[in-house]
């Protein structure tokens, strides 16, 4: 048997043994400790580098990406003014304008080996110019990355005029999932109601929910309950997200158990943000000075499923960022405080299988016999050191198909006694 491809003496994550590992008509077909016996057409030995599926972005707003400076930069930082920012800014969304920042961030993601992208979309807007225009990019780009769009009222669903019907005509024209923001609406009785309408859409469209839910330090910002209860009266475990909960990280530790297990129990998966959430929260604060990200340790012990999303990559909320989901997940262990060993290895699981969930497409995703052959090689030989170099993504494999390659940095000392490479 001569197959398509072939990788020799790779590492996989959690795993004790290197494998060798056939590629045959873009499927995964033999994972076997030596296929010494087989041979194929193309053969990559990857000398005990480690193979993982895809990375993941399970969050982003790619209307908004690369736009940052126009019209202006965030000065002091906060989600209220780069919500301000932008909505100075969409008036001049054009069509074009939109595909072209959209689709370049794309090729970033795709460059370093994130091939399945969730993007909420802002639907406040009477035109609905940019989800139109991503509608059209998430054709163009399957290819090479699969995209799914969230019905996003970035202003309100009750506070924005129209905000409902915005919001069904975004399901009408092709969007994947219904979103919400309970938080930013004008009062309490607004946000639940906002929760309430989203689940309403979603059950009357048949669609998956996720919400920015709890996007505040207010520690009295208590949507993600809500979020819970209504999944289980709708039988939608398996199939909500709620996404940035940083409020999470300023509950009394008494109410922060309680909704932890109510949302193990509700099967509701948190999608935290680490670039945005740091930068955005605690800008009311002096010192000492809450990091704002949600309880993403304590939410894995609790057996929720949680997933990281890039969120913004030069926008008006977070100026800088490349696209990297390696280097969000980076940073997460950092502001996690994930840095055992054995938490490293489950910090690789936040952008990889643990999104695989979120976006609901296991049945796709993995390295194993029969699934489709898309992965990433690393140039490191364990999830620890990938977390701690943050590598370049050497090859980037869709449906067997090698869709992007990246040639790593190298660097020489000039002096007598170290050749350093990195
Ligand atoms: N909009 C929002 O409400 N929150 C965010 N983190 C971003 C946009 C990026
Ligand atoms: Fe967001």
């Amino acid at each position: 048997m001569v197959y398509d491809l072939i990788l020799r003496r790779a590492q996989l994550h959690r795993q004790e043994h290197l494998v060798d590992i056939a590629i045959q008509d873009g499927r995964f077909v033999r994972i076997s400790p030596d296929l010494s016996d087989a041979s194929a057409t193309r053969e990559i030995d990857v000398a005990g580098r480690l193979i993982v599926p895809p990375f993941i972005d399970a969050h982003v707003h790619l209307d908004a990406v690369l736009t940052v400076g126009k019209p202006r930069y965030n000065s002091t930082g906060t989600l209220l003014e780069g919500i301000q920012i932008w909505s100075e800014r969409k008036p001049d969304l054009t069509h074009k304008d939109v595909k072209q920042r959209a689709l370049e961030e794309i090729r970033w993601e795709v460059a370093q080996g994130t091939l399945f992208i969730r993007s909420h979309v802002d639907v406040c807007d009477p035109k609905l110019t940019a989800l139109r225009a991503l509608l059209e990019v998430r054709e163009e780009v399957r290819d090479i990355c699969e995209l799914q769009l969230v019905a996003f009222p970035q202003d309100g669903i009750l506070s924005f005029p129209n905000g409902r019907e915005l919001m069904r005509q975004a399901l009408e024209l092709g969007c994947d999932l219904v979103g919400g923001i309970p938080h930013y609406e004008w009062t309490r009785d607004m946000g639940v109601e906002d929760v309430h309408y989203a689940f309403a859409l979603a059950k009357e469209f048949n669609r998956d929910v996720d919400c920015h839910c709890d996007e505040t330090d207010d520690p009295l910002s208590r949507f993600t309950e809500v979020m819970a209860a209504d999944t289980l009266q709708q039988g939608w475990q398996g199939r909500v997200t709620a996404s940035h909960c940083t409020a999470m990280s300023s509950y009394d530790n008494a109410y922060a158990f309680k909704l932890m297990r109510l949302l193990a129990s509700a099967q509701v998966n948190v999608v935290a943000n680490p670039f945005d959430n740091i930068v955005l929260q605690g800008r009311f604060d002096t010192y000492p000075k809450r990091r704002g990200i949600t309880r993403v340790k304590e939410l894995l012990a609790t057996g929720v499923n949680v997933a990281l999303g890039h969120d913004s990559i030069m926008d008006p909320w977070f100026p800088l960022g490349r696209g990297d989901m390696l280097a969000a997940a980076q940073l997460a262990l950092f502001l996690c405080h994930m840095s055992g060993y054995d938490e490293i290895q489950d910090v690789l699981d936040l952008i990889t299988s643990n999104g695989a969930r979120v976006l609901r497409i296991e049945d796709r995703y993995g390295i194993a016999e029969g699934k489709p052959a898309s992965f990433l090689v690393l140039d490191a030989p364990s999830a620890f050191e990938a977390l701690r170099l943050v590598p370049a993504r050497l090859h980037v494999f869709k449906d067997g198909r090698e869709i992007a390659t990246t040639q790593p940095a190298r660097s020489t000392v000039k002096g007598n006694l170290v050749t350093f490479t990195a």
